[in-house]
């Protein structure tokens, strides 16, 4: 007998990183090749007719796992009985904003979505928020809760962990299938750190296998600190597959445990593990324990400058929260 379907909302529906994504839900990347999947597709009023447009498409595509399709901007209808919520909608950085512009300019966007999540969701609902500043927003959206579970609010983070596997990968000159144990810790955000000290490639530390120290702390973290920027300047566009496919293995491992073992980057509300101030969403190298439940690695060393990074990504996000104040109860 067939699995029953799984609902899963995806607002920005009609978005850049909504059109890479859905297809890939829809086709059982997201949730396995035997899930039968219900989208539901949310965006503005003025979007839901792209959004119909994206059904259409999807109709076409004639996926088996596909069960049916909602397209909407009522999020009583969006996210109802949904069990995961991918919140991808929100308004791109224009020129000249500042950070403390976006995040004050976003934030209200996800007290309506949290309140609405919180509401109309399956009380066990999963939440992957992707639109920047994801971390914030997701705080944003986990403050509203009264009836679902607090720990189930996460920001994607994934996305920086496959940009630091492939280029540890690429200077190796291994497959990045060979890439272990890389944990991203903090914001989604310039000050993110890709802890390379305990990564592995091939079974050796990657300290070793790789054997330059100063590319580590040079162009390694430049490149995957900045490598949003540097898409947009060579695309014109933000980044949309790759975010969509961060988006898809954040949540596939999380739901089936599929690399139990291996870290996972995913920003998750802080218990105080590592110093970090309690409360914050913050990435750290998680372990799925079983289906649908993570837990933060423990244990692991942290050395002078792993410190020094790890302090200045959570002040980051101590000052986002401070400038989001009015917005958290
Ligand atoms: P687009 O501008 O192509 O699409 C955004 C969509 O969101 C639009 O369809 C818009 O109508 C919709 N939207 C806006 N407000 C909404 C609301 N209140 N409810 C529902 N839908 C709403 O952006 P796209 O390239 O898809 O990027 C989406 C977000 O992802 C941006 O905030 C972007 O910064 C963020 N990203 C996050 C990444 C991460 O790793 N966490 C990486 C990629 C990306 O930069």
């Amino acid at each position: 007998m067939s699995k029953a379907p799984i609902r899963i909302a995806v607002t920005g529906a009609s978005g850049n990183i909504g059109y890479a994504l859905l297809f890939r839900i829809a086709n059982g990347d997201m949730l396995g090749p035997d899930q039968p999947v219900f989208l539901h597709l949310i965006d503005l009023p003025e979007a839901v007719a792209a959004c119909r447009g994206v059904v259409m498409e999807l109709n076409d595509c004639a996926f088996p796992l596909l069960a049916g399709t909602v397209a909407t901007s009522d999020y009583a209808e969006g996210f109802g009985d949904v069990d995961w919520a991918v919140l991808v909608g929100a308004r791109p950085r224009g020129p000249g904003m500042e950070r403390a512009d976006l995040l004050l300019g976003n934030g209200p966007i996800f007290t309506g979505q949290g309140d609405a999540v919180d509401r109309h969701a399956r009380e066990d609902v999963k939440v992957c928020v992707v639109g920047n500043p994801c971390n914030t927003n997701a705080l944003i959206a986990q403050s509203r809760v009264k009836r679902t579970n607090p720990a189930n609010y996460t920001a994607m983070t994934r996305l920086d962990q496959n940009r630091a596997a492939a280029q540890l990968a690429a200077k190796s000159g291994r497959p990045v299938s060979s890439v272990k144990n890389l944990g991203v810790w903090g914001n989604h955000s310039p000050t993110m750190f890709p802890n390379w000290f305990d990564a592995t490639i091939a079974g050796l530390p990657a300290t070793d296998a790789i054997g330059d120290s100063s590319w580590f702390e040079g162009d390694f973290l430049k490149t995957v600190q900045q490598r949003g920027k540097e898409i947009i300047n060579a695309r014109g566009k933000s980044s949309a597959a790759s975010a969509a496919s961060a988006a898809i293995d954040h949540i596939n491992s999380w739901a089936t445990g599929k690399m139990t073992g291996d870290f996972i980057s995913m920003a998750v509300p802080s218990d105080g593990s590592y110093g970090v101030p309690e409360g914050l969403i913050f990435s750290y190298p998680c372990r799925i324990t079983s289906p649908g439940k993570y837990e933060i690695v423990q244990g692991l060393e942290l050395n002078e400058f792993g410190r020094a990074a790890l302090d200045k990504t959570a002040g980051e996000l101590v000052n986002e929260r401070d400038t989001v104040k009015d917005l958290l109860p």
